[in-house]
């Protein structure tokens, strides 16, 4: 599966590494693990992304490796660059947001390394796995193929990259390759206890209560099958809370018991719509996502939407509770599809 991918990294000195807009942990883990390997076979390489860093990201590159990606600045350094790997990100070159429209253009060999299927094949080379619970789990085989050192710090980046993308191994996708993959990088010397506590406790006062905002406002419909929320930009600012830390906010509607789907709907500066989608596998999101432009998997996924924010929630709720009636047998039925929001 890595012959190819092994011949590319061999063959060539510069390269850049991106991922999606408003990177998650898995993203970033797997650029500086990848980054960091490929420095140890003297290759010249520069992790580049559209978005900065989330603040309760931050922890992950303590030696600021990762730079937001500047138009003039760093055009010619794209253009010198030999190859191109996009990890963890599905839905084409838009996707990766703003560095996305130059790196279409450039004529360097491209790579993609993702856990995401994506019919547009946006990359001339691309690893997919969709049975991989995160994209780390990928970059540790690419790894172990290529014999490679792997140091604490490359461990420490997947490990968390998994622990956040598995959702503390509670998605479905969490599997016995997951569980052994991280055995093996906590014997190289990732410490779960630190990094959960450096994942998960980095909440300010305000996002914190943000999410009890948010909780508050939560809908549920489709019979109890589906929750819902809203977050404008009024909100946000009011809680001093930007739109790139809201990353797991969709998933905790999945807490309530019968729930099978949970959507957020947070308004963009630019008066669009983020939606988020979250489920349990029974019901697959990421094909609803892609018809509005986004990506993601069965059971996340995610697309930005134009409209004005409350009749993008109704348009996708009941686009919802459609698709929850097609996949769960009894769901459309009048005792159990009625709205109780
Ligand atoms: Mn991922």
């Amino acid at each position: 599966m890595w012959n190819e991918v092994l011949e590319i990294l061999q063959r060539h000195s510069r390269f850049l590494i991106t991922t999606h807009s408003n990177p998650d942990l898995d993203a970033l883990g797997c650029e500086l693990a990848l980054a960091e390997h490929l420095r140890m076979l003297g290759k010249q390489v520069c992790i580049l992304n559209s978005d900065p860093v989330a603040r309760p990201h931050r922890f992950i590159d303590p030696r600021r490796r990762i730079r937001v990606y500047q138009p003039q600045r760093h055009d010619r350094l794209i253009r010198q660059a030999e190859v191109i790997i996009v990890l963890d990100a599905s839905g084409g070159w838009k996707r990766v947001g703003r560095i996305g429209d130059i790196l279409s253009t450039v004529s360097a060999c491209s790579v993609r390394i993702d856990h995401h299927p994506d019919p547009q094949h946006f990359t001339d080379v691309e690893v997919v796995d969709d049975g991989a619970a995160a994209t780390a789990e990928l970059i540790f085989d690419l790894l172990r193929a290529s014999a490679a050192t792997i140091t604490e710090t490359m461990a420490c980046a997947l490990y968390v990259a998994i622990l956040t993308d598995t959702g503390s191994f509670r998605y479905p996708k969490t599997s016995p390759r997951t569980h052994r993959i991280t055995a093996e990088l906590i014997e190289l010397g990732a410490k779960p206890a630190e990094l959960s506590k450096l994942a998960y406790n980095q909440y300010s006062l305000g996002l914190l209560r943000l999410q009890g905002h948010m909780l508050d406002v939560m809908q549920s419909a489709g019979g109890g099958r589906l929750v819902w929320s809203v977050l404008d930009q009024d909100t946000l600012r009011a809680y001093g809370v930007q739109e790139s830390e809201l990353d797991n906010f969709a998933s905790f509607g999945m807490q309530v018991a019968g729930v099978l789907v949970s959507i957020l709907c947070v308004e963009t500066p630019d008066k669009r719509v983020k939606v988020s989608l979250r489920s349990d596998a029974t019901v697959p999101v990421n094909d609803l996502a892609a018809e509005w432009g986004g990506g993601g998997h069965a059971s996340a996924a995610g697309a930005t939407v134009v409209g004005e924010l409350y009749q993008v929630a109704d348009m996708v709720v009941s686009r919802v509770e459609a698709l929850i009636n097609t996949h769960v047998p009894g769901a459309g039925t009048p005792e159990t599809g009625a709205r109780c929001g």
